[in-house]
């Protein structure tokens, strides 16, 4: 399986995270990308090589231009207004109910107000290296869905960062870029069809589902904690099924703390018989792995083995796949469980040889 990665994701070290009230120290960290490759690295299973440069002429189809050029300019201008924290974070932001809901206020002047116009949390610095790491994973991404279109079966792009928080108008959820809303447009573009979204990381997709809400020819489906209870709390529950053209084309199914092997697999089947005969032959997978049970930031309760069958189901729809790493935070297994999710997906046993750890 050829896999796609790009050091510069090592350029975006966000120092910190604010989180219910919690100053501390960032959860989405270099080490994570590093124990993925490492891990694939070992396994002869997987090519790794470098992705190519693609511009930046899809990433303007899928967002508002002005938030890519806000992500562009965001550090320089941040540098010569004489600011020198180590990250740029949002304090305000143009809520809902402010002023007339139906008018949009002009974007500010201000860095500091302009990065709260186009972010939605407070969990999503931008350092220096942000842009050109977000732009590197944007690469990576299509470089795997090239892959695919050139005929490979299943092509993995290890993304740093992640993307599926990030909606047309919006960075947050530790997404800059959504990555895999970008290799969809792509893949419409090249003339594949109606294209499958499975989201598979604990958090809800709200910007791959916010993207796509009204298009009837990219069906989502996603499992994740019951926002309810957990981040991105406003976007995720069962009754977000789409509208206009899309209606009926989303799939949400929140799922309880604790969520085990068993349950979940249940409710994967579920949404794979629910993309069945949706798409016409290739699936785009949000591959989160923050549904582990070690996750330090979320409350699944999935074991090793169960990430080998779920890539295992998966690939057995017959379904062609470009898979795309999100989130996952337990760094020292997630390489192995990666590893495990990716070897089922090629149709191979796991490998006894292997033991958490051992990739990371
Ligand atoms: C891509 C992705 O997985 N983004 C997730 C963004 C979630 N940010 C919330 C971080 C929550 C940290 N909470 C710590 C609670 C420890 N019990
Ligand atoms: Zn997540």
């Amino acid at each position: 399986m050829r896999v796609v990665h790009s050091p510069l994701h090592l350029l975006h070290e966000p120092p910190f995270e604010v989180f219910s009230g919690h100053p501390g120290p960032a959860w989405e960290v270099t080490a994570r990308a590093e124990s993925i490759r490492a891990a694939l690295a070992a396994d002869p299973a997987f090519a790794l090589e470098l992705p190519a440069e693609h511009g930046l002429e899809l990433a303007l189809a899928v967002h508002e231009p002005g938030l890519v050029r806000f992500l562009a300019e965001a550090w320089p201008a941040w540098q010569a207004s004489g600011e020198r924290p180590a990250a740029l974070m949002a304090d305000t932001f143009p809520y809902p109910r402010s002023r007339s809901a139906r008018r949009r206020p002009p974007e500010p002047r201000a860095p500091g107000g302009r990065v709260g116009y186009w972010s939605f949390d407070t969990t999503s610095p931008i350092t220096a290296g942000t842009w050109i790491a977000a732009r590197a994973a944007l690469d990576v991404a299509l470089t795997a869905a090239d892959a695919v279109l050139a005929g490979d079966v299943v092509a993995y792009g290890l993304c740093r960062p992640p993307g599926h928080h990030a909606g047309r108008s919006t960075f947050g959820g530790y997404c800059y870029l959504n990555n895999a809303a970008v290799v969809v447009a792509r893949l419409l573009g090249a003339g594949a069809g109606r294209i499958g979204i499975l989201d598979l990381d604990f958090h809800h997709g709200n910007g791959t589902q916010e993207i796509f809400w009204e298009r009837g020819d990219v069906p989502y489906a996603s499992l994740h904690g019951d926002p309810h209870r957990v981040y991105p709390y406003f976007s995720g529950h069962a009754d977000e099924t789409g509208e206009g053209a899309g209606a009926g084309a989303t799939f949400n199914q929140p799922l309880p703390a604790g969520t085990d092997d068993t349950a979940y697999l249940t409710a994967l089947d579920r949404s794979l018989d629910w993309l069945a005969g949706r798409h016409d032959g290739i699936v785009v997978v949000s591959l989160g792995i923050d549904t582990y049970g070690l996750d330090p930031i979320c409350d699944f309760a999935l074991t090793t083995p169960a990430y080998h069958e779920a890539g295992r189901r998966v690939a057995a729809t017959g379904a062609r796949l470009v898979i795309l790493q999100e989130g996952g935070y337990h760094v020292a297994h997630l390489g192995e469980n990666v590893r495990l999710w990716l070897r089922g997906a090629a149709g191979l046993t796991p490998d006894a040889a292997a033991r958490p750890g051992d990739g990371g």
